[in-house]
């Protein structure tokens, strides 16, 4: 019945609107443990926890790292509306490729630089130009889960792309509460406080996955102009 159905989608009733259209409309790529496309899901049911524990909801991802030319690297605290992990401080920009043509080209990585630059100018206001898709250098893979509350969570193959550039950023407060550049030592300090419990400072699983095993490592390569020497796209990290 229409009162049913209403029950049913009780829960959502507090989402934001915005929010909820990219829930639904956005096509995630369903891959397996090897990154072989093998299906597309909507957003919405990736990352639903209940979904992701029967382990049918493994969806490519990409996480930027983008650096200006003093080698600080921008950071983002997500908005208080994200459905998860609302206002958790993270790396630049994170999101999906999505289940269309030019999101799907695998050669040099293309379909996730796309997908980069889409999102690069939907959060953060930063223009396709300041970041064109050639500049990312894609670092890793890696393969993580991790519950984001009790109803919502992750489980990803997320593609690292690092980008040294200067650029024009106006954060989109629909996606971002804020946003700074830190150096090393400011990392340091965050990371600090978000494990002393210091300010209901909060950092996003898949950002402190890579802090903890590859982060500082890579950021002197930013430094030496070296990247690409570290970059190994053959391996799948499983964290
Ligand atoms: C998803 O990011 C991707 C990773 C690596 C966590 P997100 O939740 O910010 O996606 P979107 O920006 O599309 O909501
Ligand atoms: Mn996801």
């Amino acid at each position: 019945s229409a009162a049913t159905a209403t029950m049913g989608d009780a829960p959502d009733v507090g989402m934001d609107a915005v929010q909820r259209r990219l829930m639904f409309e956005d096509e995630c790529i369903l891959v397996d443990e090897s990154d072989n496309v093998v299906g597309h899901e909507s957003k919405y049911n990736c990352h639903l926890w209940e979904k992701i524990l029967t382990g049918k909801m493994l969806h490519r991802a990409f996480s930027v790292f983008l650096f200006n030319t003093k080698y600080e690297l921008l950071l983002q605290q997500r908005s208080a509306t994200k459905v998860t992990f609302p206002l958790v401080w993270t790396n630049t920009c994170c999101s999906h490729p999505l289940y269309r043509e030019s999101e799907l080209i695998l050669e040099n990585h293309l379909g996730v630089r796309n997908a980069a630059q889409r999102k690069l100018l939907d959060e953060l206001g930063i223009p396709a130009e300041d970041v064109p898709v050639d500049q990312f250098v894609p670092l890793s893979r890696l393969l993580y889960k991790a519950p984001s509350d009790g109803k919502w969570g992750e489980h990803e193959l997320d593609y690292l792309l690092f980008i040294v550039r200067d650029v024009n950023v106006h954060p989109n407060p629909d996606e971002v509460a804020e946003a700074k550049y830190v150096n090393r030592d400011q990392l340091k300090e965050l990371l600090r406080k978000a494990d002393a419990g210091e300010d209901g400072l909060k950092l996003s699983p898949w950002f402190r996955l890579v802090v903890d095993n590859f982060l500082f490592k890579w950021w002197d390569h930013v430094e030496k102009g070296t990247l690409k020497e570290v970059s190994d796209m053959e391996s799948i990290h499983k964290l």
